[in-house]
Parts: C-alpha cells; sequence; structure tokens
C-alpha cells in the first residue's frame, strides 16, 4: 500500500511556501489564530527531589488538580540515558525511508504499534504534520521486540536503560497522586493493574512545516491513558488549554512533562483533571516528543476509587475495562 509519509510531503516542500490543503486546519484551530498572546501563568515546575513529601505531595496534587499538566525538574534520569533515548529516536526517523518501513503498522492491525501516520483524516477531511512510532517498553511480557528499530543499534539498550528510570518516576508520582487524595501511596497504581501497568513508548517526528500558522502536529485531545511522561527535544510546540485559552508550555532543558490523563480523571472521580493538550510544529527546524504512556492492561476495569465515593460525592464516571474505554475514544462513540 502506498502511504504518504509527512517526512516525505516536508522534503518536498522545502522549496515552497505552501503547504498541501489537507493540512491546513479551519480557522477555530489554526494556531496563529488560536494561541493566546497576554500574560498567562506558567505551568508549574516541580522539584521532584523535594525531601519534604508533604509538600511534594501538595504540589503535584494542587498541579493535577488546577492543570491536569507539570513539567518535572531533578527528576532523578540521568541526562546521558535521555540523550541516548533522543539520539536513538532521532537516527531512526533519519534513516532511509524503506528501512522506516520495515516496522510500518499493518492497515488492518488492531493494535497501535509501528511506525505510521494516522492514515484516516479527521472529521474535517484533514490531517496532521507527524509520523510517529509506537511500542510498549514494559512489562517484557507486552513487549513485541520485532517492532523495536534494529537501527541504530543502540536502539534497544536506549530504550530498555531509559524504561528502569522513568518506572522508578512514575512510582513517585503515583505515590504523590494517591497521598493527594488522603488515599495509601500505592492505591493508585494498584487500581491500575499494579505491576502489569503498560508502559507505551510513542516517538512523534515533526518535520518543518512551511506554514506552522496553519498546521497542527497533534489535534486537541486528552490522553486516554493514566500518566504521560513526556520527553521533549529543545524545540517548543505544546500548548495546553487552561481557562480557555491555549497555551505554551515552555522548554525547560532536562525536564519531563506530565500530563494527568482520562484514567486518572476517572479514578479521583474528576478531582485530577485529563488535560486538553495540542502540538504545533516550526517553520525550520524538526520538532520530536517521547511520550510514555501508562496504560492499564486491557482487561482492566477502572472506575471512581470506591474509597473516595460518599453521598456528597456520588461516581461521575462508569466503571469499564481499559480496552473498551479506548475502543470508544479511538472510534468516538460516547462512553
Ligand atoms: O509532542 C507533544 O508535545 C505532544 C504529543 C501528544 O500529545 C501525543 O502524542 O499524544
Amino acid at each position: 500500500m502506498e502511504v504518504d509519509r509527512v517526512q516525505a510531503i516536508a522534503t518536498l516542500s522545502l522549496s515552497s511556501s505552501d503547504i498541501p490543503a489537507e493540512f491546513i486546519r479551519p480557522e477555530t484551530e489554526q494556531p496563529a489564530i488560536t494561541t493566546f498572546r497576554g500574560a498567562v501563568p506558567d505551568i508549574p515546575a516541580i522539584d521532584l527531589s523535594e525531601a519534604d513529601e508533604e509538600k511534594l505531595v501538595k504540589l503535584i496534587a494542587s498541579a493535577s488538580q488546577d492543570w491536569g499538566m507539570f513539567q518535572v525538574v531533578n527528576h532523578g534520569i540521568p541526562n546521558e540515558v535521555v540523550k541516548k533515548l533522543q539520539s536513538a529516536g532521532k537516527e531512526f526517523f533519519e534513516l532511509p525511508q524503506e528501512e522506516k518501513e520495515k516496522y510500518a503498522k499493518p492497515a488492518d492491525a488492531k493494535d497501535i504499534e509501528g511506525y505510521g501516520t494516522k492514515l484516516q483524516k479527521d472529521v474535517q477531511g484533514k490531517k496532521s504534520w507527524v509520523d510517529h512510532l509506537f511500542h510498549r517498553i514494559w512489562p517484557r511480557s507486552r513487549i513485541n521486540y520485532n517492532l523495536w528499530p534494529d537501527k541504530p543499534s543502540y536502539y534497544r539498550e536506549a530504550n530498555e536503560e531509559y524504561c528502569n528510570y522513568v518506572r522508578e518516576v512514575a512510582e513517585k508520582i503515583f505515590r504523590c497522586l494517591s497521598l493527594g487524595l488522603g488515599l495509601e501511596g500505592h492505591a493508585m497504581k494498584e487500581a491500575l493493574g499494579g505491576e502489569d501497568l503498560e508502559y507505551m513508548m510513542k516517538i512523534n517526528y515533526y518535520p518543518p512545516c512551511p506554514r506552522p500558522d496553519l498546521a497542527l502536529g497533534v489535534t486537541p485531545h486528552t490522553d486516554l491513558c493514566s500518566l504521560t511522561i513526556l520527553v521533549p527535544n529543545q524545540v517548543p510546540g505544546l500548548q495546553v488549554l487552561k481557562d480557555d485559552h491555549w497555551i505554551d508550555a515552555k522548554y525547560i532543558p532536562n525536564a519531563l512533562i506530565i500530563h494527568i490523563g482520562d484514567q486518572l480523571q476517572i479514578l479521583s472521580n474528576g478531582k485530577y483533571k485529563s488535560v486538553l493538550h495540542r502540538a504545533m510544529v516550526d517553520k525550520e527546524r524538526t520538532r520530536i516528543s517521547w511520550p510514555v504512556f501508562l496504560e492499564p492492561p486491557p482487561e482492566r476495569v477502572v472506575g471512581p476509587l470506591p474509597q473516595l465515593l460518599t453521598e456528597d460525592n456520588p461516581p461521575k464516571y462508569k466503571p469499564k475495562k481499559f480496552k473498551d474505554y479506548a475502543y470508544c475514544k479511538l472510534n468516538k462513540i460516547p462512553q
């Protein structure tokens, strides 16, 4: 099957000042028109090495309630580990097209893993300026190593090293989020499947775009997982909707960006907010991001935690298997 990768379209557009019409977003979505230009508060940046746990819990819980998003610094992942992950991903996308196509997700595959470009246009018939690679990195029993690139040769090592560290970051954040609701530290992780919680790596590759004012890399959405831990490169582009304004996430060197996803909003019965966000593209530079989506196993039923429910706080969401939630969300069927 012939597929137009955005990377190839971008190369053809290098000497042009235009982009194909299917990439031009409606005016209600165009970044140049919809980005808020006034004074805005910064997305919270939290020092994860804070020794006073009570203080850390308050910071994380309040950012998760007010923003559904925060950045973490001093998170304990060595810079070399993050840099190696980034180089491995960048080198993969710089390989010849036929090498990348070896990992292409078959059009009829049920799973999202593999190299790809979103094939279906969205409801307005529009496309996004991005190619991607998805593969699980944890637990081992759920990894399909056939979808981990062979090139560069250190790709596997880079992902395994990053995975070991990112799991520790996730543990700490889940603990704080649980304590922040007055629960035991293990409550959230356990409700999401405990040791069976799945870590889905995605690399977003956004090539330079002649009209970043008109296109989007990723359209507005909330993440269907529980928590997202994202490594950006130095090219900013992530935006979050806060108080009805699209505002930029500042690039903080060596920080990780954390999103609260739908499953945490559900578990917390709406107390933690699943954040609406989108990604812009750049005129000259390639933007790349490495989100890891922390997903409950497919059969896991997720609903509001019973410990939180009272007469005054009745359940706001139906308990649902994660696979059914994901199916409805991806197919735009009401939950
Ligand atoms: O690239 C980014 O900063 C955001 C990516 C994103 O939201 C996604 O892949 O779902």
